[in-house]
């Protein structure tokens, strides 16, 4: 048994050193006062509560293969909507042959697939980009990742009942919050491809979700109560939460998510972010969560756990993680611990010789096209997508 509690103390020490030291000197990081772990979300590190930031302390993160609701992050751009479920109606429109507006009632009388999938934020391990170069934004440490069971109604059911024009080539989600950027307020939006709604068979495991449970119990406000979406492989900020609209169109969303803000761009300018693509796929990727960073090791033998992440391509799976301890020179083949499938995190462990020369873990995982986490990434402005090894620090 996992001494959770203990655990959980010593990394919520290592939040606050780390935090205190190094992030409170970047520009738009939020402020120390918010580093406190609030009453509700116990488990939760909140990095700011308005909006609502937060993550679980590593060692948590992989205490199980389905994250539990209490400790699954949480990341709102603005407010937590809370929504009427009885007067509540989402609306499909755009390049569809029948506009639908549904009742919840209604929602629930199509085919209800459940699916296990991992949601992942953009911004995961930015703090580690900030190392490289201070990155604005929420400084997100190896925690903004879960694994849930969803179900609700599937997207493409949804769209086959509206009946898709010829012209359909996207999907556009809105949600009910409201977001303030650059003095302007407006809905959180996402959008995809309408192919990645149709490349998963049907109720399959890919399969693009209306989620209306999280693990078997209806969403919580946080995670979007009453609808979101659901995007198996995909950065989360496409998994639109308190979902209010679904627009069919011939062009990606011109809302500011999916046209000004997750894109890979050096600097930000706008001929950039015009110059670039809205990012869809998450990278693959892989972090230690035990031990964490600065845990003082004896020689001898350790446990070392972590999740590894596929990228979100069908058929591909991860089929190997290694782990060194000492800088890269030779590698331990891990155990992977859960059943190897597309758009689900993998959970691994590795026993590790360490002498009182080991100064720092590394992991890096493969996918089963052979294809190899980079060691070291591009910095971007916006700190998304770091995939490089996971480096953790131990003395
Ligand atoms: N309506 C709305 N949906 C949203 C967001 C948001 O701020 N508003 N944040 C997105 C981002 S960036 C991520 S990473 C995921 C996080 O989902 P979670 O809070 O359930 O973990 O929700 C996405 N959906
Ligand atoms: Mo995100």
């Amino acid at each position: 048994m996992i001494d959770t509690s203990a655990a959980s103390l010593i990394d919520r020490r290592f939040f606050l050193r780390q935090f205190s030291a190094g992030a409170i000197g970047l520009i738009g990081v939020s402020s120390h006062r918010s580093f406190a772990l609030a009453a509700d979300e116990s488990r939760l590190f909140v990095h700011s509560k308005a909006p609502m930031n937060a993550e679980p302390t590593p060692p948590d993160l992989v205490r199980s293969w389905v994250t539990p609701v209490d400790s699954f992050f949480i990341r709102s751009h603005g407010n937590t909507p809370q929504v009427d479920a009885d007067s509540f109606r989402l609306s499909v429109e755009g390049l569809v042959e029948t506009p639908l507006t549904l009742s919840l009632a209604e929602l629930g009388k199509f085919p209800q697939p459940e699916i296990v999938a991992t949601l992942t934020c953009a911004g995961n391990r930015r703090s580690e980009h900030s190392r490289i170069k201070p990155v604005k934004g929420v400084q997100w440490r190896e925690g903004a990742i879960g694994n849930a069971k969803w179900r609700g109604a599937s997207l493409s059911d949804v769209l086959k009942k509206a009946g898709l024009r010829e012209s359909a080539k996207h999907v556009w989600f809105e949600g009910l919050d409201t977001v303030e950027d650059g003095g302007k307020t407006f809905a959180f939006g996402g959008s995809i491809p309408l192919e990645k709604v149709f490349q998963a068979k049907d109720n399959s495991p890919g399969s693009v979700l209306l989620a209306t449970s999280m693990n078997d119990q209806p969403l919580t406000a946080d995670h979007g109560f009453p609808v979101r979406m659901v995007v198996p492989g995909y950065i989360g900020a496409r998994s639109v939460k308190w979902l209010n609209k679904i627009v069919v169109s011939d062009r990606p969303s011109p809302n500011h998510f999916v046209a000004d803000v997750y894109k890979l761009v050096d600097q930000g300018t706008l001929l950039e972010v015009a110059e670039n693509a809205p990012i869809y796929r998450m990278p693959l990727n892989s972090a230690i969560c035990t031990p964490t960073a600065g845990t003082t090791l004896q020689p001898g033998r350790i446990e070392v756990l972590g999740y590894a992440l596929p990228p979100g391509v069908p058929g591909v799976t991860i089929s190997l993680v290694e782990v060194s301890s000492d800088r890269g020179q030779t590698w331990v083949k891990a155990k992977l611990t859960a059943n190897a499938l597309e758009y689900c995190w993998q959970l691994w462990s590795a026993e590790i010789a360490t002498t009182f020369a080991t100064k720092e873990l590394i992991v890096r995982a493969t996918d089963s096209r052979g294809e190899v986490q980079p060691e070291t990434v591009r910095w971007n402005a916006k700190g998304y997508l770091f995939n490089a090894w996971h480096h953790v620090p131990v003395n």
